[in-house]
């Protein structure tokens, strides 16, 4: 007789079998504070607490390019360790609730009033209408925009990260999940580049010729399909998807980098540069 699976009685009897891999210790089933500390606050208008993942890259590349194109705005970086549970601090949960990088305030210089912020999105969209920069005029365009903005939220980074937690932190032992998990969420994937990659035939950013915030939203989880996963024997996830296939996207992706502001917006907060460099990196260069 075959066996097949059956849900355990509770979901608590899973916890303890199978959990493991990178990042295991900080899930949990309930949300708020683990422990009680406040957050770090420097002198800038804009406060930002995140990370060098994906969704933090978002925010910091929309913060370095609104500082390129002029605008009067600045802000203080705060490095969140997440796998140290950071985001479970006092602090950073009155500001997030849902307890992930990347949050913000932003305090009126007038008023002194704070406004939270948080979940990537929100943040990006919430600084490109402030400052009326990344946002198209024309009706058609900005509904354009906003498709692929929400399409970014709700499946580029969600299923892309799904894949990344099989194919990059999963338990080794769990070989059968693992294959599971990498099919399911990797083709995924592979369609969610040909979707980006078909938009960008003929076309030099997301909306054509207009650089927006579709770009700024859309490049870091591409780039991380591209280059930042790797299985545990070392094989990158771009190689592994065959990424050269997506040659708009891969051309699209090259022009961003050309930015420097795309380039600084990716290294604030970095896990690989924070103990020597500080958030941002690029004054210690
Ligand atoms: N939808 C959220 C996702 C944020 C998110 O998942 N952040 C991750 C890092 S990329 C995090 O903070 N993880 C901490 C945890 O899982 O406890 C956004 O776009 O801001």
């Amino acid at each position: 007789m075959i066996d097949t699976w059956n849900a355990a009685k509770k979901i608590e009897l899973l916890y303890e079998k199978k959990s493991g891999g990178t990042f295991s210790n900080i899930n949990r089933p309930t949300s708020g504070a683990l422990v009680t500390e406040s957050l770090a606050r420097g002198d800038a208008d804009v406060q930002l607490y995140s990370l060098g993942t994906p969704n933090g890259q978002k925010v910091s590349i929309l913060f370095e390019e609104l500082i390129e194109c002029g605008v009067d705005f600045n802000y203080d970086a705060h490095f969140i360790n997440i796998a140290e549970g950071d985001q479970f601090k006092s602090g950073f949960v009155d500001i997030n609730p849902n307890s992930r990088i990347p949050s913000c305030v932003d305090t009126d210089p007038n008023t002194k009033e704070d406004i939270n912020l948080f979940e990537s999105g929100s943040i990006c969209l919430y600084f490109a209408e402030k400052f009326d920069k990344f946002i198209p005029r024309d009706g058609k365009l900005k509904a354009t925009m906003m498709n692929w903005i929400f399409w970014q939220m709700g499946s580029q980074g969600p299923m892309i990260g799904q894949f990344g937690h099989f194919y990059n932190y999963a338990p080794e032992d769990e070989i059968a999940a693992r294959d599971y998990g990498v099919m399911r969420y990797g083709m995924e994937t592979q369609r969610l580049c040909d979707v980006l990659d078909k938009q960008l035939a003929g076309k030099k950013y997301i909306l054509g010729d207009e650089f927006s915030l579709a770009d700024i939203m859309l490049y870091p989880w591409f780039n991380t399909v591209v280059n930042n996963y790797t299985d545990p024997s070392g094989l990158n996830s771009g190689e592994f998807l065959s990424v050269e296939k997506y040659k708009n996207a891969l051309a699209w992706a090259e022009e961003l980098e050309k930015r420097p502001a795309f380039n600084r917006g990716m290294r604030v907060c970095s896990w690989l540069e924070f103990e020597e460099k500080g958030t941002k990196p690029w004054l210690k260069d």
